[in-house]
């Protein structure tokens, strides 16, 4: 049964809201509070992760109004992207309107949660004001040296006919991301942004990030993946050819004395030129090779490499393990103590030389037995000149010192980014092609450059659209034509929390000093599958804002929660498995307020949980006794007194406990747990109505603070019963009740409650209350109303009399 008529409460407190523009950002910011959910893709439906995602910002974002925070709290939409297209294609109308659509109901369904947004600051990315600042933002990475266009290989999907980052290419078997079809190779002129120039500050930032989840922090030093080693160079040459100095990166320069050959990436610029001369080299590159296999492969060529220190001639093979965008796109292969190298020398009939003994107990180091395994491990230097007895760390240091053409480098996993998508439903790329003048920047003023109308056809619709594209040079005036590319949509989301503090601006992306009143994001809130991607771009874009356009802050967000997943018997809910649970159904049946409720109640917000029809339906409950406990106050039906007694103090102890918890669990955003003191101080209340009369004072400041704990997290009914309490303006406007104590002292005095429960609870089974005795035994004064209140709260009025008599009590 669901307990009181929520559809009318909520409907009530939503327009009353409204009205009032409770949630309008304040103009002035003193203690300003950035609350930020990640922003939704508009796809038409609000699911179960996005209610619990902004019910957590929601929650938050009210707490920290509560305490007397200026809160910034908005919201918006990823508006661009393919799905967009697509279903534009399917049902023959264009993704915008299709978008628009879905952002209206998307819209009326956050309405129905509750959730206090600043719509006054709602962004879509997909308008031309909006991506005006995409344009924008290109312009000034190319004009600052941070963008280039250049012609690279490309994840390309043939099934989206789009090309794909890294990021969006899933697994070994290398499936793109979103329709799971195996990613192609195609080369093509694309744009890039040079994040690889932040790489080390990216990387090094990361200790700093300390409200970030460790398991983030971790993604983001392995995406950018940092190593540290020498770069050094053997001199290769051919029957006809010199080439010279040919440069190798390794991690291992310790083991340079086991290098028993060389190898070049299939398109390493040595290995092009082979390709036109030599036959088996050829053979390998267009029909053998596969980087993906699990076994290296390679070619020997007639070439040789000179060993830097001991000048020996070394085979030199074309070999697809060795990656052209890795390092120097060329290694030396020690194969006595590195895994792939020993694989490939064992295939190829190369040497395999021991190196590198393990750390001896005793006595002289002994070379260990490499010939069915690569020992990988540091340790000591055999077998290399005068180096040998050397420790690995040492001997990195003195030959990368020693070999002429050897020094430190590092090298990255990162990439550039590259932005260029051929797609219709994205931020046009502000470039025009010249005969003449070549890739031109389309000046400011003529930002934003505005997408044409859609033209359903099969591959890009921006190639079809012959009239947009033809266009004249900025520089020359000759006729030329509008690049058909448009944007990553990870470029729309690197910066759209700096729209959100200013998103009426017409001079600027941002407004620099609000921007630097509010940024950085207090609190951001979204999905682990952002881990890196979004994440890591929108550290980088922060970082060159805060290099060129006067932004104070170098990181965007101060701290992250990735919520846990709402499952369903221990399953990820999807369309698929048609295990969905619909946030719209439960609000319909039992209200905003509890699914709300439900949701922070059942764990903790990073955790995963199993959807549960029982918890929703306890949720409901409870709330259904806060009402009535509330209004049978509120009507005068209950017996109350002036009078202070013991079971008045106690329930005031129970009162200051739960502000004083509450709030340190509302602080660190443990919202089960704030609920849950809540709550049971509602229970503690109820019972106390229940035992006899009560103190007014007290019974009417415990019912408002659990009105002020609960109102983050069930905001229309706390609304609806601080209005019966008879308090003027909302509970959302309210001051957070301020605790007597702290939580150590509290945590003291619970523990002593929890004794006296467990001393009482036993006179109450074994004695029976038959021997006052007994209770000296447990009863100190300092433990008097604890006991009084466990005897209260257990229903033994027999206990009660006892203790009322009690010398201590009395
Ligand atoms: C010699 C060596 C000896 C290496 C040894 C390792 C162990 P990891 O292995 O992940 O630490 N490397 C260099 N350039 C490469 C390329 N373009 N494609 C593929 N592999 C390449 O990465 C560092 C090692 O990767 C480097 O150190 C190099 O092999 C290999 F006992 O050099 B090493
Ligand atoms: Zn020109």
């Amino acid at each position: 049964d669901d307990g009181y008529d929520h559809a009318a409460v909520e409907r009530r407190w939503q327009e009353a809201w409204d009205d009032a523009s409770v949630y309008r950002t304040p103009d002035e910011v003193e203690d300003p509070t950035y609350v930020l959910g990640m922003y939704p893709y508009p796809s038409g439906q609000l699911h179960m992760g996005h209610v619990r995602n902004y019910t957590i910002t929601d929650a938050y974002a009210r707490y920290r109004r509560l305490r007397g925070d200026d809160v910034l709290h908005p919201m918006g939409w990823d508006a661009f992207g393919l799905p967009a297209e697509n279903a534009a294609k399917e049902r023959d109308t264009n993704p915008r309107d299709w978008t628009f659509d879905c952002i209206e109901t998307m819209k009326d369904q956050m309405a129905s949660m509750g959730f206090g947004y600043d719509w006054d600051r709602e962004i879509a990315t997909c308008t031309p004001r909006y991506y005006k600042w995409n344009q924008w933002l290109f312009r000034r990475f190319l004009e600052e040296d941070l963008a280039e266009r250049r012609a690279a290989d490309v994840n390309w999907c043939p099934d989206c006919e789009t090309v794909l980052a890294d990021e969006q290419v899933e697994g070994e078997a290398e499936l793109c991301w979103r329709c799971d079809t195996p990613v192609e190779t195609r080369e093509l002129e694309q744009w890039f942004l040079k994040i690889t120039e932040y790489a080390d500050e990216l990387i090094d930032y990361i200790d700093g990030l300390e409200g970030w989840p460790d398991s983030v922090r971790q993604m983001q030093r392995n995406w950018i993946g940092r190593q540290e080693g020498t770069r050094l160079a053997f001199d290769v040459s051919g029957p006809d050819e010199e080439y010279g100095g040919v440069e190798a990166f390794t991690t291992r320069v310790d083991t340079v004395f086991g290098a028993t050959f060389f190898a070049l990436a299939p398109d390493h610029p040595i290995s092009e030129e082979l390709i036109e001369t030599d036959e088996a080299v050829h053979e390998f590159v267009h029909h053998e090779a596969d980087p993906d296999g699990d076994e290296p492969n390679g070619v020997e060529t007639d070439l040789t490499a000179t060993h830097p220190v001991t000048g020996g001639e070394l085979p030199v093979f074309v070999a697809d393990f060795v990656l052209s965008d890795v390092g120097t796109g060329a290694l030396m292969g020690v194969p006595g103590h590195d895994d792939r190298d020993h694989a490939f020398a064992s295939k190829m009939g190369v040497d395999i030389e021991p190196v590198i003994a393990p750390e001896p107990e005793d006595g002289e180091p002994g070379a260990p037995d490499v010939s069915e395994a690569a020992f990988v491990e540091d340790g000591v230097l055999v077998n290399s000149g005068e180096y040998s007895g050397l420790e690995s760390a040492e001997a990195r240091e003195r030959l990368t010192e020693d070999i002429e053409s050897a020094e430190h480098g590092t090298q990255y996993r990162l990439r550039d980014w590259g932005i260029s998508r051929q797609r219709y439903w994205g931020t046009p790329i502000p470039i025009v092609h010249c005969p003449d003048c070549g890739p031109v920047l389309v000046p400011e003023d003529e930002l934003p450059v505005e997408l044409p109308e859609f033209i359903n056809t099969t591959g890009n619709p921006l190639d079809a659209a012959e009239e947009w594209k033809r266009t004249t040079c900025p520089e020359c005036g000759a006729d030329a034509e509008r690049e058909t590319d448009t944007m990553d949509t990870f470029v729309d989301s690197s910066w759209y929390f700096l729209r959100y503090v200013s998103p009426d601006l017409e001079e600027a992306p941002f407004d620099r000093e609000r921007a630097n009143d509010w940024m950085p994001v207090d609190q951001y809130v979204g999905g682990i599958e952002h881990a890196v991607m979004h994440l890591l771009y929108s550290r980088f874009v922060t970082k060159t804002l805060a290099d060129h356009e006067g932004l104070q802050h170098r990181e965007p967000f101060t701290n992250l929660l990735a919520q846990g997943m709402v499952q369903l018997e221990g399953e990820k809910m999807s369309k698929s498995k048609g295990n969905v649970v619909s946030p719209q159904a439960i609000v319909e049946e039992y209200g905003a307020d509890t699914a709300r409720l439900f949701m922070m109640q059942a764990a903790q917000p990073e955790r995963d949980f199993d959807w549960s029809e029982q918890g929703v339906a306890s949720a409901n409950a409870f709330l259904a006794r806060l009402k009535d406990v509330v209004e049978v106050y509120a009507d005068g039906e209950i017996e109350t007194t002036d009078e202070r007694d013991p079971t008045a103090d106690y329930v005031e102890g129970e009162i200051e406990a739960a502000v004083a918890v509450a709030a340190e669990e509302y602080d660190e955003l443990v919202f089960n747990t704030a609920v849950r003191e809540a709550q049971s101080l509602v229970g503690t209340l109820r019972r106390y109505r229940e035992a006899g009369d009560v103190r007014a004072d007290t019974f009417e400041r415990g019912l408002s603070v659990s009105l002020r704990l609960l109102s983050p997290v069930a905001p229309h009914i706390c609304e609806e019963l601080w209005e019966t309490l008879g308090h003027e303006g909302f509970v959302v406007d309210a001051t957070w009740p301020e605790a007597d104590a702290d939580r150590d002292t509290i945590e003291k005095r619970r523990r002593l409650v929890e004794n006296t429960r467990e001393d009482v609870r036993q006179i109450i089974d074994v004695a029976d209350i038959e021997d006052p005795e007994r209770i000296d035994i447990v009863v100190t004064p300092e433990w008097k109303h604890e006991a009084l209140g466990v005897a209260i709260d257990s229903d033994a009025p027999n206990v009660i009399g006892e203790l009322m008599e009690h010398d201590s009590i009395k």
